[in-house]
């Protein structure tokens, strides 16, 4: 495994980073089964009604709470900053699955009932770290997460880059600048990235799903902010950015 040092330095420079092998083939397999009969999580379907998505799942097991923790523990020793869990997805991406279109997660506003207007995820912390599991093999061939070199800058400089419509999707003539690169990760293996690296993905051209967990942690001591995001989804007029 690589330094814990090297592994800041390169966060640092690019924003992500990927360790291999994290958890273990028979710890990935109890986990898909723990998932699959996982209750009371919110799922979300495709067009053709195959599975895409399910929600509010990161505590719903003994597994699920397993890998919650050793990541936690992971990364508050890696960065040594203070974590919550802010968003936990599973994407199944089935056989012809869409693919995403270049975005950072969070940048956008959103607007409440209320009237107030809100800078995206940057309500609720300014570092978001987000922790890709994959379930399956991901590879070019079933659209594995293409990422590009973090953009370090703050929101009014961010949302610049992005289409600014109340999605975190960048304008395609930013997106054309980047050079992303593919991702190839094995069941067990760990993706890490901030939130403000661009990154997108292609459909799925395979057979099988492309089975990830995306989880995003947030820099905070206030573990409301998870309840908080999802009550303020509900309550927003403008927010098209909330399945990402
Ligand atoms: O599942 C994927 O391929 C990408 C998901 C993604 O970019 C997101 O949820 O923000």
């Amino acid at each position: 495994m690589k330094e814990k040092s090297n592994l800041i330095n390169i966060f640092k420079d690019k924003g992500y980073f990927k360790v291999e092998n994290f958890f273990s083939k028979d710890f990935i397999d109890e986990l898909n089964i723990e998932i699959q009969n996982a209750n009371n999580v919110e799922k979300y379907y495709d067009k053709n009604n195959k599975l895409r998505r399910i929600e509010k799942l990161y505590n719903k097991g003994e597994y699920l709470n397993d890998l919650n923790n050793q990541i936690l523990r992971y990364i508050k020793g890696l960065f040594k900053k203070e974590f919550v869990i802010f968003k936990d997805k599973f994407n199944a991406k089935p056989k012809g699955g869409e693919g995403f279109l270049a975005h950072y997660d969070g940048i956008f506003y959103f607007e409440k009932k209320d009237g107030s207007r809100h800078r995206g995820w940057h309500k609720y912390s300014n570092f978001f770290l987000n922790v890709l599991v994959a379930l399956d093999s991901c590879n070019d061939e079933n659209g594995t997460l293409e990422v590009a070199k973090a953009d370090f800058l703050k929101f009014d400089e961010l949302i610049k880059n992005t289409e600014n419509n109340g999605t975190p999707f960048l304008k395609k003539e930013y997106a054309e600048k980047l050079n992303f690169e593919k991702v190839n990760l094995k069941p067990g293996d760990l993706l890490f990235f901030s939130h403000l690296c661009p990154h997108k993905s292609d459909k799925n051209k395979s057979d099988n799903d492309r089975r990830i967990l995306y989880y995003t942690y947030a820099e905070s001591k206030n573990s409301n902010i998870y309840l908080e995001y999802f009550n303020d989804k509900n309550d927003s007029v403008s927010n098209k950015g909330g399945a990402l």
